[in-house]
């Protein structure tokens, strides 16, 4: 039997800070039928796919931060989302920002992403472990980066998930840039990883990498890739959003590190690829051999406290 899955790339471009969570699914419901109209069985959208991206404003009112975020997934407003996966057979994966109480009313907010079945069964969640930017308000900056105000830490690890006849993990954005996530992943013999960003053009620490985030951006996802010798899925928010370019570049990545399809403008659209997670073999068992290969006993450093 062929392991080969049909997935679709499904960018967005920008969302508007005025835009309701209804039109946004209405717009991830289009592109999940476009998809579905050229066979893909498992659709894959941004990090926080369904409001804007509010870290880039520095909010004092806490209410007024907690109408980013979901409380409850599906809710009504991500049930067409759910309903569209159902009636077309399926699978999806999308970023949101999670809010979950626990005991003794504490509240804990996550930058989190799940992979749904077509059925609605959430079958992975993650929850972003390499959370970039800063705490507190930075005048100098022409946009905020308060991923660390407002996220904890995720506290779920690197899990991946045996589901749609592959074993499948997520990261969110800022961590595709380490390799430790991709290992992690690796480690647990990942076929398909599954990556949501948002991405600035702009880079306010160093601008003289701003004409870099392209080519930053493919660079780490085909690394990962071809290191690990996995199927990357990585899918943009992009375009001008409330003043801020954010970069496009969605793609799917094969073992080999080679993109294998791409989106083409910054706004939304889908890009669609046959992967045969049987190719990762090609690597996993040859160049990228960890059982064959890897020296863990020379990388004491990499998890050293501290380090
Ligand atoms: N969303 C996210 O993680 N974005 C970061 C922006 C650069 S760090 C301020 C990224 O790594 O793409």
């Amino acid at each position: 039997m062929t392991r080969s899955l049909r997935i679709a790339a499904a960018q967005l471009g920008p969302i508007a800070r005025t835009e309701t969570r209804a039109q946004v699914v209405e717009r991830m419901t289009a592109l999940m039928r476009a998809a579905n109209a050229r066979g893909a069985e498992l659709v894959v959208y941004p990090e926080l796919a369904l409001t804007t991206f509010f870290p880039r404003w520095y909010i004092e009112d806490q209410t007024e931060v907690d109408a980013f975020f979901e409380t409850e997934m599906p809710s009504d407003e991500t049930a067409p989302l759910f309903r569209a996966a159902a009636e077309l057979g399926v699978a999806f994966s999308f970023g949101y920002a999670e809010l979950v109480r626990e005991g003794e009313g504490r509240i804990r907010r996550f930058n989190t992403s799940v992979l749904v079945s077509s059925q609605g069964e959430i079958l992975l969640k993650y929850r972003k472990i390499h959370l970039p930017g800063h705490r507190d308000h930075e005048a100098w900056r022409p946009f905020q980066h308060l991923e660390k105000r407002y996220f904890e830490v995720g506290d779920l690890g690197f899990p991946v998930a045996d589901a749609l006849g592959g074993r499948i993990g997520s990261a969110i954005c800022n961590d595709r840039r380490w390799p430790e996530t991709f290992r992690m992943l690796g480690l647990q013999n990942a076929e398909l990883v599954l990556i949501g960003y948002n991405t600035p053009q702009h880079y306010p620490p160093a601008p003289e990498h701003d004409h870099l985030q392209d080519f930053h951006n493919h660079l780490c996802l085909q690394a990962g890739a071809y290191q690990n010798g996995t199927w990357v899925v990585g899918v943009a928010k992009a375009g001008l959003e409330e003043g801020c370019e954010l970069i496009g570049g969605s793609c799917i990545i094969a073992p080999t590190g080679e993109i294998v399809a791409r989106c083409l403008t910054r706004g939304d659209e889908v890009a669609v690829a046959d992967c045969d997670l049987d190719r990762c073999r090609e690597i996993q068992d040859n160049i990228f051999s960890f059982e064959k290969h890897r020296q863990p006993d020379q990388y004491g450093l990499l998890v050293k406290p501290g380090t």
